[in-house]
Parts: structure tokens; C-alpha cells; sequence
């Protein structure tokens, strides 16, 4: 193998893999901790990281899982495999569907799912059912098809999902050579929390027992946890994480007490700021529910939580690409244009008042 494998091969050993699971890969995991210049050090951070988990194959941390659930999947002898998705789910189960030949339907609320995301599915050959409803509505049909019919249910229900995702945590200790104190994370259906908090405490032996506080942050109009009720209508610029009745709610709750963590509410305004200075001070693209966690550490010392002294890292959950739309919205800078010609070049270029040129 020589450079390290996908996240099958690098942590099978930790993963329920019998003498028949074949090996699923498109060489996901092994993703950039990447060290904060500005945000951490403003903070009093010892050290802020952010792992980027859009540098997976399909630019977002769903690989993860989605490949042990695919070898899973493959072992039962599965031939069709479904999920309900905000986007990024369907993106990469579309992938790993067609690579292994197996026929993938992905399901999401009709008009809401990120263009790129949309991209994916369509470019893997999945097939798309767009329901007139959230994603909420998609998960309860994906789940009565996947009991009805002989479909592989691919969602984070899956236990498998979650096995491979908790290799994310085991990333952060190999690499830090320690737990750190906070792991920020967004939170959606709570799938990902749920398997870093598993992934912590499987790798207690190499930290001496610590494990982060797990620190999770969802949008103020998808806020279930935080408001203790279901939402019925989300509402989140967030379009990933815009759902009102997570799946795994109770092992969110789990990761928090037992880890005496928080799950808080960012604004859009708050993931929107986060957005923006990832990008412009730290030069990282993410998308909109990935700055979740970073408004979320922002928050935390107006939260009464001090960081001074503290090592954190936040989960930057999918690539900035996924979403230009909100780029284009959000993000926008006007194009100056020019004539082929060297002179007018040169007077538009020294004609910005902001620069020394
Ligand atoms: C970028 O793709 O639920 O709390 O269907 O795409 O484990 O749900 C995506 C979720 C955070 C939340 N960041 O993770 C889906 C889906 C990004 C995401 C989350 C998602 P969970």
C-alpha cells in the first residue's frame, strides 16, 4: 500500500469487519488539521484547528462513513442502496454506489439541496427523487422503503455510518498526539457527533484517558436540541443542517452530558460572519453548516466558556464549493473589467484606493 489507505485501511482494526467485508475505498480520511492564524490566537486559544473534512473524495466528511456502510452493504448482498439527504449524503452515496456497481436512489426535499451536491448526484448516475417536503419527510419514506423493499438504507441510521465516521476523532489524536480540550462540531441529524464521541472513547488508551468536551452547534431555526422539541419547519441558510427532528437526538445528548459539553444555536448572521472570516482570514472555503462550528467557538466565551489556554478543533464538515449559490449571494465581489490593453490594464489596477500599487 505504501501511502496510508482509506479510512478501512488505515482503521479496519477498530471497525466490525469480518473475513467477507470487502474493502470499500475511494481513499477518503487522512484530511488537513489545518493550524488557525487568526481566529484561535484572537481567542487566546493555545492552539484552534480545523480539520478539513471537504478534502474527502466527494468534498465532505459523509465518506466516512459511507464507505464502511457500502462494504457493509456489499456483504449482505445488497444490490440497491437509498438515503434521504440534505445534499452531501446523497453525493456520496452516489459515488460510492456507482464505483461498486450497486444502483443508488438518494431522496431530498425538492429545492433545497446545494447546487453542487446536486451536481454530484446527477454526474454519479444516482437516481433523484426530489420530495415535496424537508428532510425530515425524506428520511421517514427512506426508512419504510429500506424495510418494504430489498434496499440498503445508507443513512446515518445505519450503524455502520457512524463506525466509519468515528475514524475522524482517531485522526485528531494521532495527529495531536493528545485529545484536545473542545470538539466543535455542527450538528444536522447528529450522526457525526455521535461517532467522534465513539471515536474519543475508543481511543482513550492513547490519551490517558481524556476526551474532549464535545461542543455542538446547530442554526437557530433548526435548533431542536437546543429548544428540547421537534421543529416542523426549519429555516437555516444552512441548507445541510436545516432539519427539525434529528435521528440520533438522543446520542447527541449522550456526547454531550456524559463529556459535560454543550449544543448551542448559531444565527445565520453568526454562520455567516464565521463563513466569511474562514475564507478571508484563514483562507479556507467551507460551506455555510460547516462555519457552524466556528460561530459556535466564537460564541462560546459570551457562552462562559474560556478558552484561554485551550487546544480546540473544529470539524469543517464540507467544502465551500458544494454551495456557490451562497457564495455568489453572500460572499460577492463586483469584477472589474478590462480592455486587453496594457496601459488601461495598469490604470484600473493602481486606481484601487485600498492598495499601495
Ligand atoms: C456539511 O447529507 O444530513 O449531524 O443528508 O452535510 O451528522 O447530520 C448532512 C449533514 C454538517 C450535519 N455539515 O451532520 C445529509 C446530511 C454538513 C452536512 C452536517 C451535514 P449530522
Amino acid at each position: 500500500m505504501g501511502m496510508l489507505g482509506g479510512v478501512m485501511e488505515r482503521y479496519g482494526s477498530y471497525l466490525p469487519m469480518t473475513s467477507s467485508t470487502p474493502i470499500v475505498t475511494l481513499k477518503e480520511g487522512s484530511t488537513p488539521l489545518v493550524r488557525s492564524r487568526v481566529i484561535g490566537p484572537e481567542l487566546g486559544c493555545e492552539a484552534l484547528y480545523f480539520k478539513l473534512e471537504g478534502s474527502n473524495p466527494t468534498g465532505s466528511f459523509k465518506d466516512r462513513g459511507m464507505c464502511f456502510a457500502v462494504a457493509k452493504a456489499i456483504e449482505g448482498g445488497a444490490q440497491h442502496i437509498i438515503c434521504a439527504s440534505t445534499g452531501n449524503t446523497s453525493a456520496s452515496a452516489a459515488a460510492y454506489g456507482a464505483r461498486y456497481g450497486l444502483s443508488t436512489v438518494v431522496v431530498v426535499p425538492a429545492g433545497e439541496i446545494a447546487i453542487g451536491k446536486l451536481a454530484q448526484a446527477m454526474a454519479y448516475g444516482a437516481r433523484i427523487l426530489a420530495v415535496n417536503g424537508n428532510f425530515d419527510d425524506a428520511l421517514r419514506l427512506v426508512r419504510e422503503a429500506s424495510e418494504q423493499l430489498e434496499l440498503a438504507l445508507v443513512n446515518s441510521v445505519n450503524p455502520f455510518r457512524i463506525e466509519g465516521q468515528k475514524t475522524g476523532a482517531f485522526e485528531i489524536v494521532d495527529e495531536i498526539g493528545d485529545a484536545p480540550d473542545f470538539l466543535c462540531i455542527p450538528v444536522g441529524n447528529a450522526g457525526n457527533i455521535t461517532a467522534y464521541w465513539r471515536g474519543f472513547n475508543e481511543y482513550k488508551d492513547k490519551t490517558d484517558g481524556r476526551v474532549p468536551r464535545m461542543m455542538g452547534f446547530q442554526a437557530a431555526g433548526a435548533a431542536p436540541i437546543v429548544d428540547g422539541a421537534p421543529v416542523l419547519k426549519p429555516r437555516t441558510i444552512a441548507s445541510a443542517i436545516k432539519i427539525g427532528n434529528p435521528a440520533s437526538w438522543r446520542y447527541a445528548e449522550e456526547a454531550r452530558d456524559e463529556s459535560d459539553g454543550m449544543i448551542e444555536a448559531v444565527t445565520d448572521d453568526q454562520i455567516m460572519d464565521a463563513y466569511l472570516r474562514l475564507a478571508r482570514q484563514e483562507g479556507i472555503f467551507c460551506e455555510p453548516a460547516s462555519a457552524a462550528s466556528v460561530a459556535g467557538v466564537l460564541r462560546m466565551p459570551e457562552l462562559g466558556v474560556s478558552l484561554a489556554g485551550r487546544t480546540v478543533v473544529c470539524i469543517l464538515t464540507g467544502n465551500g464549493l458544494k454551495d456557490p449559490s451562497t457564495a455568489e449571494q453572500r460572499a460577492s465581489v463586483e469584477l472589474e473589467y478590462v480592455e486587453p490593453d496594457f496601459a488601461q490594464f495598469e490604470a484600473v489596477l493602481r486606481s484601487d484606493p485600498k492598495s499601495s500599487l
